[in-house]
């Protein structure tokens, strides 16, 4: 679907996080204005920071959304560090965290695709294939949402899973 995530009713809203958890710009800064920057900091700070590939959970605080996965996604460097294996990991630990905390429904912004600079289309097929990879192990789990900010997102994501229709509907 096209639009803000912050806006969503669902078990879980995941955030594109860093490393620190400090909070930042893009989605992260818009989840944290929706949900309560001071609140939602002091509740990261107890978290120890993430690693990338990896996920942690926060109330949602004042968001619709119960609760917030809070997962950091790899800097684009070029594609030969290990980038897709990663941002893969943030899709598949995100879910588990979710499902761990009784979700059933998760909304994901498109992880990494913004300020880390991961190439559009490449991140939504990691995105696209991880899910379809991962989902059936997970029968909690009864909607997963993409969320894209823009309409041209949001198309070529539709793009980009018209070219997987044989991987995604066997
Ligand atoms: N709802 C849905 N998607 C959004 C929203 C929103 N409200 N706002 C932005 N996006 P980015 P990253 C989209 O840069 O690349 C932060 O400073 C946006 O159009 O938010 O993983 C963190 O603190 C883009 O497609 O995340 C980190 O330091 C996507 O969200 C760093 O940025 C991700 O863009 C993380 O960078």
């Amino acid at each position: 679907v096209q639009g803000d995530i912050t806006r969503l009713e669902v078990d879980a809203v995941v955030n594109a996080a860093n490393e620190r958890l400090a909070g930042g710009g893009g989605v992260d800064g818009a989840i944290h204005r929706a949900a309560g920057h001071a609140e939602l900091q002091a509740a990261c700070r107890k978290l120890g920071g993430c690693r990338t590939g990896d996920a942690k959970l926060t109330p949602g605080f004042a968001l619709p959304a119960r609760y917030i996965v809070h997962t950091v996604g790899p800097v684009w460097s070029g594609g030969e560090a290990g980038e897709a294996e990663l941002l893969a990991s943030c899709y598949r630990r995100s879910l588990e965290v979710a499902r761990d905390a009784g979700c059933r429904t998760v909304a994901f912004p498109a992880i990494s695709t913004g300020v880390y600079g991961y190439p559009f289309e490449a991140a939504t097929e990691v995105a696209l294939r991880t899910l379809l990879a991962v989902l059936p192990a997970m029968p909690e789990l009864e909607r997963v949402i993409l969320v894209f900010f823009g309409s041209r997102d949001l198309e070529a994501a539709q793009r980009v899973a018209g070219r997987l229709r044989h991987v995604l509907v066997p």
